[in-house]
This record gives structure tokens, C-alpha cells and sequence, in this order.
């Protein structure tokens, strides 16, 4: 028999948050619109070679003209709060000026959602970076930090009242290491010396928004998104268990310690010795300063060994389950990394939000018009298991989004990759619930 979507007792109360997420590049498409300046994703969209089967950004679920829609399947579907993210290239010109035309789009939006009882949370930077910039230098340029502290500003001015919580950056890692480090994603830049640098100015960024976020709209929470990663070893050999140390350091504390202890961990310098920024005195303090809450994005496990030397290398496992990302589903892995981050931070961990969590599969509606998405449900259940067991643990948890709202364009992997409650038809832009989300709405519907 199929599994049902039944999240325990603990995450049912009035005080638990259930969301879902989006972020404007993957779902808005419109992306020369109403003066939308280029962004790094569109600049990527267009090289080819480097977005599977050449997809690109430009209509994605047309969200720009369908978000009335939208949010009315929000409101259908029950959800308590939406996490959408602004594209910076919309509202903002290249001397910093407003642009109206976006500015409104985004309290048309969320305007509508206030009307429909949904929760209002906006990512500021879900990695849309203006073209212009990355041709400064993007991140590796000190001064995009001051940039996007002006954006913050500006976003912060124009939509205070209309926000619940305000997010500054999503996922710092994945702009430092994919985008510089490696160059799976946008910009695209390959080398390891970059990623150190490119980190810094994205926390410093964070830190030179929150006090105009604060100034301009005191009623809204703010905080940072950052994804973590579990890293663990199969082999008890000290090297190995040192790797996977250090897995969780390049993917966590990295992040993590200068938010929250306002340094970086020392055990960075084993892994890039050679790429330190420039840190200037009071930017530790800058970045540290505190946040209402903490927004954790959690995924997959990863099995490492060491290299030999100061590092670890990826070692899948065999016979594990995986998603369509060959992601490793470990549900058990979020609530030790919450448990740990608990016993890392005491009290300096602010209240925690999972702003994302989901999985794809290959999703097709059958002929009955449904979408069957049994492993998601299974997938969400367990991760539902392992986060009121944290929660049993004494770590503050008081919301759930779940990523995501509905298929859209997963970055470097195009449409290929489904992530969504909600079934996207490219070629209609039809939308059809997928099981998980009629039973999400079941489950939200019989809350007390
Ligand atoms: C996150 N990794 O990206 C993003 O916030 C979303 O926009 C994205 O659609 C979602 O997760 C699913 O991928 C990540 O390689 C991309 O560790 C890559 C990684 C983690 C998160």
C-alpha cells in the first residue's frame, strides 16, 4: 500500500510553521521584463555546455505572470507561510535607483498573500546576482558587499510591513564553492583560491544588511539561510573520521562559526591554507552580529575517506538509498547535525527554521490525471521523524518549508530534476498537485 503523509504529533501544534519554498531565477522566467537587468544565472543559461539539455531561465513556471494563481494553490494547499526570494536585478538599477515596475510586482505578490493568511519570507539573495556586478568581480569584490547592503536597504525601505521574515543570503556555500570554487554553477569561476575571499564578502554582505533590515522594518524577524551537509565515514580508521571532520567544517562551520562565534575555524587553514581573505578589522564583528533565527537547509549525507592528505574524498556508498540527484537519503543526518550544531553553538544558535527540505524524482502524471510521488512521501515522513526528534533533543524549532512549492528550473540540472510538490507541465505551465501535496494539505487541513 502507498505511504501517507503524516508528520508526528511534536510539528502539528499552532506554534509550528509549515511552509513551502521558491526562489525567483528558478520559478519567475520573465527575465528581460519590465527592465530585469541580466543576471550571472542568465549569463550562465546562455554558455553552452553548461545547464543540462541546454535549458535556460527565460520562462521557467512563468511565475511572473502566474503568481496570482500561485498563491491561490498556496492558499488551496493550507500552507502557513511562503519563502520566495527578490530578484536584485528587478528592483534596483545599476546607479542604485528603484525600479518601480519590479518593485510592484513584488507587493502585487506579496500583497495577495497577506489577503490569502500566508506568511511572508523573503531571501534577498537566492543567487541572481545583476551581471554588472560579476563583471566588478562579482564576490571576490569586496564591494558587492557594500552593493547588496544597499539592495537590503532599498528592499527593506520599499516592502517594510508586508514581510514576517526577512532572509539574506541562501546557502552562502554553494555561491562561495559552486560558483568560484568550482564552477558548477554561476559564475562559473573555477579556482580554489577563490572561495575563501568570495565567503567573506557574502557574510559580510549579511552583516552590513541587518542593521537596515532592523531600522527600516522593526517588526519583521531576520536571518540567514545556510544549507548543511552530514559528512561521516564508514571506516573507523582515525584519518578517515578526521575527513569526515573536516567534511562538515568545509560545508558548515565554515559558514556557520563566523555567524555564530565570529571567527572561522581553524581546522579551514588544514583544508585551503592558501586562499585567506582579507579580513578587515570589525568585519568578524559585522558578520556576527545576532539574527531572530537561523534557517537551515538540509539534504543528503555524504560518505567520505580521507585523501591521504589534509582533505576527504567522496566515497558513495553502495546499496543506499538515493533521489534523482543521486543524493543519498539519510534523514537520521538532520537531526544529529541539529543535535550537534545545539552542543557546538549553546546559546548563541538562534531559533531554527528548515527553510528547505524535499527530494526529486522523475515525476510524470499518469493517466488518472495524478502524480504518484510515493518517495517523497516516504522521504518527507522520515525527515518529519528525524526533526521532532531534535526537537525531542531541546533543539528550538519552529518551522518547516518544504522545498519545493512546485517543479522548476534546478539550476545547473535545468528541468530535468523535479523537486516539487506541485507537477509543472513546461509545455502548458499547467499545474497538478502531486500526492505528497493533497496529503500535505490533508495533514495541514486536521491540525487542531
Ligand atoms: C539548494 N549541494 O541548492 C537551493 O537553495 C535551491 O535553490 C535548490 O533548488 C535546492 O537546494 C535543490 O538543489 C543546493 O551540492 C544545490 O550540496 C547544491 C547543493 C546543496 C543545495
Amino acid at each position: 500500500s502507498s505511504p501517507r503523509l503524516s508528520p508526528p504529533a511534536a510539528l502539528a501544534g499552532p506554534d509550528f510553521l509549515w511552509g513551502v519554498a521558491t526562489a525567483s531565477f528558478q520559478i519567475e522566467g520573465a527575465w528581460a521584463t519590465d527592465g530585469r537587468l541580466p543576471c550571472i544565472w542568465g549569463t550562465f543559461c546562455n554558455t553552452p555546455g553548461k545547464i543540462l539539455n541546454g535549458d535556460t531561465g527565460e520562462f521557467a513556471c512563468d511565475h511572473y505572470h502566474r503568481y496570482a494563481q500561485d498563491v491561490d494553490l498556496m492558499a488551496e494547499l493550507g500552507v502557513d507561510a511562503y519563502r520566495l526570494s527578490t530578484a536584485w536585478g528587478r528592483v534596483m538599477d545599476e546607479q542604485g535607483k528603484p525600479n518601480h515596475k519590479g518593485l510592484d510586482f513584488y507587493k502585487r505578490l506579496l500583497d495577495r498573500l497577506q489577503e490569502k493568511g500566508i506568511q511572508r519570507w523573503v531571501t534577498l539573495y537566492h543567487w541572481d546576482l545583476p551581471q554588472y556586478l560579476e563583471d566588478r568581480g562579482g564576490w571576490l569584490n569586496r564591494d558587492t558587499a557594500y552593493r547588496f547592503a544597499e539592495y537590503a536597504d532599498l528592499m527593506s525601505r520599499e516592502l517594510a510591513g508586508r514581510v514576517d521574515g526577512w532572509m539574506t543570503l541562501n546557502e552562502p556555500w554553494c555561491s562561495a564553492f559552486l560558483g568560484y570554487g568550482n564552477g558548477h554553477h554561476a559564475p562559473g569561476k573555477a579556482n580554489i583560491a577563490y572561495v575563501r575571499p568570495a565567503m567573506h564578502h557574502l557574510l559580510l554582505g549579511h552583516g552590513l544588511a541587518l542593521p537596515a533590515l532592523k531600522a527600516n522594518d522593526p517588526g519583521a524577524k531576520r536571518g540567514i539561510v545556510a544549507n548543511v551537509g552530514r559528512g561521516t565515514s564508514d571506516s573507523a580508521a582515525p584519518e578517515d573520521q578526521d575527513a569526515a571532520m573536516l567534511y562538515e567544517v568545509q560545508h558548515n562551520n565554515w559558514v556557520l562559526d563566523p555567524l555564530l562565534k565570529g571567527h572561522y575555524p581553524k581546522a579551514l587553514e588544514r583544508l585551503w591554507p592558501e586562499s585567506r581573505p582579507l579580513v578587515l578589522e570589525g568585519d568578524m564583528a559585522t558578520i556576527s552580529q545576532p539574527m531572530d533565527f537561523l534557517g537551515i537547509n538540509y539534504y543528503f549525507r555524504t560518505n567520505v575517506r580521507s585523501d591521504g592528505k589534509d582533505g576527504f574524498v567522496d566515497t558513495p556508498l553502495a546499496d543506499v538509498e538515493r533521489t534523482q540527484m543521486g543524493w543519498e537519503v539519510h534523514p537520521q543526518g538532520l537531526q544529529d547535525l541539529l543535535v550537534g550544531f545545539k552542543a557546538q553553538y549553546g546559546d548563541k544558535l538562534p531559533p531554527i527554521y528548515i527553510t528547505e527540505n524535499g527530494m526529486a524524482s522523475d515525476d510524470a502524471v499518469g493517466a488518472d490525471g495524478q502524480v504518484h510521488d510515493t518517495q517523497r512521501i516516504s522521504f518527507l515522513n522520515r525527515h518529519f521523524e528525524a526533526l521532532a526528534g531534535a526537537k525531542a533533543k531541546g533543539v528550538d524549532i519552529r518551522g518547516y518549508f518544504c522545498w519545493s512549492l512546485m517543479d522548476n528550473f534546478e539550476w545547473a540540472f535545468g528541468y530535468e530534476r523535479r523537486f516539487g510538490l506541485v507537477h509543472v507541465d513546461y509545455e502548458t505551465q499547467k499545474r497538478t498537485p502531486k500526492d505528497s501535496a493533497l496529503q500535505l494539505k490533508e495533514f495541514l487541513a486536521a491540525r487542531g
